[in-house]
């Protein structure tokens, strides 16, 4: 199935179709109306790009600009089918029913989902589009893989229009428990729509352990049989064909990044920054989008705390916190800044001294290279999302821990503690287990920070995110094989 058919020109049709929300680059128009593109390179884009090339591949999504049309075109031998969202589909179908309704209840209602029939008419009809511009780019006998929470009914809408083709999909966010699932008012159609696919893939077991249960309850297929395949997924019955089901955690590309991490001109910049922050002792970092689910506020909460026990010294620590914008549109995102950057207020105004705040808050994205700087000069990465498909931070983190030193506080409620386990686990919801956790990676003794972090790389440069792909294919292969 992943053959390389070097003569298939693109036109044909490509034999292996990604779909995501977003394309992997991004349009930018400028104030004149002048419109340009820009790379936007993901750990997607990264772990399927020697795929795509070598099938001829396509990739389907949004370009992220409003009413954008742009015709088909090829970048770096992938061809890009972009999908067109007017203002208000965006509105409706990614602010509204993606964000609005599905982000906070398949995070385990952090804030109230909301449900609204115009935003689920509007998503059931993108999910649409997306799958009839899909249907249009693949060739026949092709493999699609559909990504995430955004697309959940293109599966079953793309299997009705084009039968031949193999279809996986992977759900990055965390499936939700059965009890808080069943809120949805639409919850059969999605459940429906993923098991369209012949593979349905999540971060842990517990999401995949969820799905079932629910697949049987409410997908009207009520044969769900459990077998095992190479101990990675199991089957269920849906009417004559078989879904498989599966745990597939994600990871990086652990390679690229230690080198990044390694070079000369990163580690000058990391010691740059150190100064530029004062010379702490102990330099804390936060990297997140910000957005409610990460627990940025648990954590300056935390830090306050210790700050006022006299359990930290604001003369020694500081913490640098970046928060790239995101969903700035979506109120609760709007709600959670505002919050966020009181706390930061609060804290500088009581702890700061002139010149030299205890947090650095940037609110801006920064350059990759910069971002890698950050992890290499930070002594502990604090990572207490409530709840978190998988976290790449955290991962990101490790990979830059070239020397072995670097502590990581993790919270239980990411994915990645289910691999990270010698990380200073968390629960977020208990701020003094926070404040041990964040007071165990300042204050351990060093051998026994190093034996953590020697154990995190072991797992993280084994197990990166070219292998997380290759393991879904080959279970996606044996599917189709059957
Ligand atoms: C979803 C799930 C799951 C952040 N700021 C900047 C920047 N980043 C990069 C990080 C990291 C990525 O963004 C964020 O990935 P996460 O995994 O931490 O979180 P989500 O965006 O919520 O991702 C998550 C993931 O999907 C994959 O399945 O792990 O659970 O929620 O790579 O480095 N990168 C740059 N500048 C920034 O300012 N260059």
């Amino acid at each position: 199935m992943m053959r390389a058919t070097e003569q298939t020109p693109p036109d044909a049709g490509a034999d292996f179709v990604v779909v995501a929300n977003r394309l992997p680059v991004d349009l930018v128009r400028e104030k004149d109306g002048h419109e340009h593109w820009k790379a936007s390179p993901g750990g997607l884009v990264t772990a399927l790009e020697s795929i795509l090339k070598a099938n001829h591949g396509a990739w389907v999504g949004w370009p992220g600009v409003a009413d954008a049309a742009p015709d088909p075109f090829d970048a770096d031998g992938i061809r890009l089918h972009s999908v067109t969202l007017s203002a208000e589909d965006v509105g409706l179908y990614y602010e509204g029913f993606s964000n609005g309704t599905l982000w906070p209840l398949f995070h385990d209602v952090v804030v109230p989902p909301e449900y609204h029939r115009e935003w689920w008419n509007a998503y059931v009809a993108i999910n649409r589009r997306f799958a009839e511009a899909t249907a249009a780019a693949a060739a026949t006998d092709a493999t699609v893989w559909v990504q995430d929470y955004q697309l959940l009914l293109v599966p079953r809408l793309l299997r009705e229009m084009r039968p031949d083709l193999t279809i996986g999909f992977f759900l990055h966010i965390p499936f939700p428990p059965v009890e808080l699932f069943m809120q949805l008012p639409w919850r059969s159609e999605i459940v429906e729509g993923m098991l369209g696919a012949d593979l349905v893939g999540f971060h842990l077991p517990g999401g995949a352990d969820n799905f079932r249960i629910l697949a049987h309850r409410l997908g009207g297929h009520p044969s769900v049989r459990l077998r095992s395949t190479r101990g990675r997924a199991s089957e269920i019955r849906v009417d004559d064909r078989r879904v498989r089901v599966g745990a597939f955690p994600i990871s990086i590309d652990s390679a690229s990044i230690d080198a990044a991490a390694r070079d000369r001109g990163t580690r000058a910049r990391a010691e740059r920054l150190r100064t530029e922050l004062g010379s702490p002792e102990i330099l804390l970092l936060g990297v997140d989008r910000l957005d409610y689910t990460k627990g940025i506020d648990v954590r300056l909460r935390a830090l306050e705390e210790l700050f006022e026990e006299g359990r930290l010294e604001t003369a020694d620590v500081t913490l640098l916190q970046l928060a790239t914008p995101s969903r700035e549109r979506v109120e609760q995102y709007q709600i959670m800044r505002s919050r966020i950057e009181e706390s930061v207020g609060r804290i500088n105004g009581s702890f700061g001294e002139i010149g030299h705040p205890v947090v650095t808050y940037i609110h801006r994205p920064v350059p990759k290279s910069e971002l890698t700087a950050f992890y290499v000069a930070a002594d502990v990465m604090l990572v207490t999302p409530v709840r978190d498909g998988m976290n790449l931070v955290a991962k990101e983190y490790v990979a830059s821990c070239t020397d072995g030193e670097g502590s990581l506080v993790l919270s239980e409620f990411a994915g990645a503690a289910a691999e990270l386990r010698q990380a200073y686990l968390c629960n977020p919801h208990d701020l003094e287990g926070v404040k041990d956790a964040i007071m165990a990676a300042v204050t351990e003794a060093e051998d026994d920070r190093r034996r953590r972090m020697r154990a995190l790389r072991r797992q993280v440069l084994g197990n990166d995110v070219h292998a997380w792909a290759r393991r879904f294919f080959e279970t996606l292969d044996a599917t189709s094989d059957e």
